[in-house]
């Protein structure tokens, strides 16, 4: 119990700490990695809390795991925060939810400004409430010009209607002339998607035990590794990331060469 509590580290714990992070730089870094937080709700269950808790908490661990990010130098990623389906939970949740965005901002934007991160979305952000799209767009505009880390929120997403979107924007394309049938292949799939300017994952981070994808980047996880944890997301910590990042990149040098040609 002690052991968990802790908050902070020895400086010993913290040289190892820096030496296992000089290690995994030595090695390729994920270039996009995305999460999908979950464990929100079981991490207040078990300590007789409300849902709401979990998520508070489950923010939190975002602006911890944002740093540790940048610090490892990922490029992208990308964070479940709120699917389609979510709409279906308690409307008191679903409105604490709708808050969280502009509380994270409040706090926290002055620092992603800072630390050169750019902020992003997918997802249909028009059905958010207006107060939440202002916020986040107010993020997106302040930080349009960061060519750093990209901090791409995943905010009423549905992988399946984004494909669905996609077919329909690409037919009427078809119709128009704008592209012809010939030219239709992964790439020009690709182009419409929400995911258009990103390069798909190379490592896919689940939480909390669940072994499912969920309705999330069906398309963009083809050839990405998948790693899921045990950890409730409030839970997670940079180790838990630094864990992932290690055991993807042990898997890319095992597959060697062969990345791109037998073993897809
Ligand atoms: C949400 C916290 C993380 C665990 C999963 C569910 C709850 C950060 C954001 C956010 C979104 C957009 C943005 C800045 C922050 C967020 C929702 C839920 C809906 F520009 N965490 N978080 N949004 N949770």
């Amino acid at each position: 119990m002690f052991n968990k509590m802790k908050l902070w580290k020895t400086s010993k714990e913290q040289d190892l700490q820096d030496d296992r992070i000089s290690q995994i730089l030595a090695h390729p870094i994920p270039e996009h990695v995305a999460i999908i937080m979950d464990g929100n709700g079981r991490w207040a269950k078990k300590r007789a809390l409300p849902r709401v808790a979990g998520h508070h908490e489950g923010m939190k661990t975002v602006k911890k795991i944002t740093k540790a990010a940048n610090k490892l130098g990922i490029k992208t990623l990308t964070l479940y925060a709120f699917s389609t389906e979510n709409w279906k939970r308690p409307k008191t949740e679903v409105d604490y939810l709708m808050k969280l965005p502009e509380q994270f901002l409040s706090s926290f934007l002055p620092e992603l400004i800072e630390e050169n991160v750019k902020v992003s979305t997918m997802g249909d952000i028009d059905r958010l409430p207006a107060s939440t799209r202002k916020a986040v767009d107010h993020a997106i505009e302040k930080t349009r010009n960061n060519d750093g880390l990209i901090l791409n929120f995943a905010l009423n997403y549905g992988s399946r209607s984004e494909i669905i979107d996609a077919i329909k924007h690409l037919s009427s394309d078809l119709k128009k002339g704008i592209i012809n049938e010939e030219d239709i292949d992964d790439e020009c799939f690709s182009n419409y998607l929400m995911t258009d300017s990103l390069k798909d994952p190379d490592l896919l981070i689940r939480t909390s035990g669940e072994v499912r994808l969920s309705n999330f980047m069906l398309w963009q996880l083809a050839y990405t590794e998948l790693y899921f944890m045990d950890v409730l997301w409030p839970d997670f910590s940079e180790e838990h990331l630094l864990e992932a990042v290690e055991s993807f990149q042990k898997r890319s040098r095992r597959y060697g060469g062969l990345i791109g040609e037998e073993i897809q």
